[in-house]
């Protein structure tokens, strides 16, 4: 059955928590289209928070709730959908390195990816370097994103990326790193392959890579 899905795009642009989980438990309900709800509810819905974000018409506190909204009708959603459905962009790995607890930024750099049809595999905070290692070799994404908001924390990166090499891996994955202290000149000191200085950014650096690696 097709709807008008507009509706969930404003719920969630409005960060209304339960009226999106409510509208989309009533979509799912009228046999709409799990996919369309994704694609042309939600998504639509997450790109233009992402843009006024961008813009400077609206603030973090804002985009949180989105985020959460977004979140909490993914996972109503989740087990409707296919594989097909989430899109076959890729799979991500992301954590937050050891020592560092912050996880704001790293969770919304996530939910991007999600939103952008990447299967998203968040490893949690505080994560020894050894655990990034182990989960690319477990889930063998194809972008590996690791945050550090401190300054202590950001040489885990470049560890990180020294034991995949010595792991034989690191040419299997892009990485990508991020997190307020963390710069370009950073990223390629370390040998990362990418760098965004937000999470919306991320996304489309990150498909640019891949087009211009496979052209
Ligand atoms: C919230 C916060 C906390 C919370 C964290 C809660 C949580 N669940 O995350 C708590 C209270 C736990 C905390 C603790 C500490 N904090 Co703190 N914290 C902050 C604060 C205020 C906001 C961080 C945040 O969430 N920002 C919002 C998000 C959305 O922004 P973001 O993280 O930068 O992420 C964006 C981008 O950077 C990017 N991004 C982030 N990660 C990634 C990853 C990838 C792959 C990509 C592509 C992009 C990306 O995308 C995001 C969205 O655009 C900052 C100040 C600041 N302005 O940054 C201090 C700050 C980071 N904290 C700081 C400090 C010092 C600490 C403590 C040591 C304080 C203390 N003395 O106890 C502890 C350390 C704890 C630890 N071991 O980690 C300092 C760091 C200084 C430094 N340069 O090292 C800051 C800068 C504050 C300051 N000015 O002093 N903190």
């Amino acid at each position: 059955m097709s709807m008008d899905l507009s509706n969930v795009s404003e719920k969630l642009m409005e960060g209304k928590v339960d009226e999106l989980k409510q509208l989309t438990e009533q979509a799912l309900q009228s046999e709409v289209n799990p996919a369309d709800i994704l694609n042309q509810g939600l998504l639509p819905g997450m790109d233009a928070v992402g843009q006024k974000w961008k813009d400077g018409d609206m603030f973090m506190p804002e985009v949180l709730r989105c985020a959460k909204a977004m979140s909490g009708a993914m996972d109503i959603l989740r087990p409707h959908l296919s594989e097909g459905d989430m899109g076959n962009a890729g799979t991500m790995v992301i954590g937050t390195v050891a020592g560092d607890l912050h996880d704001i930024g790293k969770d919304l750099a996530a939910m991007m990816f999600e939103g952008a049809g990447y299967k998203v595999i968040n490893i949690g905070i505080d994560q020894p370097n050894e655990n990034f290692v182990k989960a690319v070799k477990e889930h063998k994404p194809n972008v590996l994103g690791m945050s550090a908001l401190l300054t202590t924390t950001m040489p885990r990166m470049g560890e990180v990326i020294n034991s995949l090499k010595e792991a034989g891996i690191r040419d299997q994955v892009a990485v990508i790193i991020g997190g307020a202290p963390v710069t370009e000149e950073f990223a390629e000191e370390i040998g990362a392959d990418l760098y965004a200085p937000n999470a919306g950014g991320a996304v489309d650096i990150t498909r640019e890579f891949f087009e211009k690696k496979s052209a």
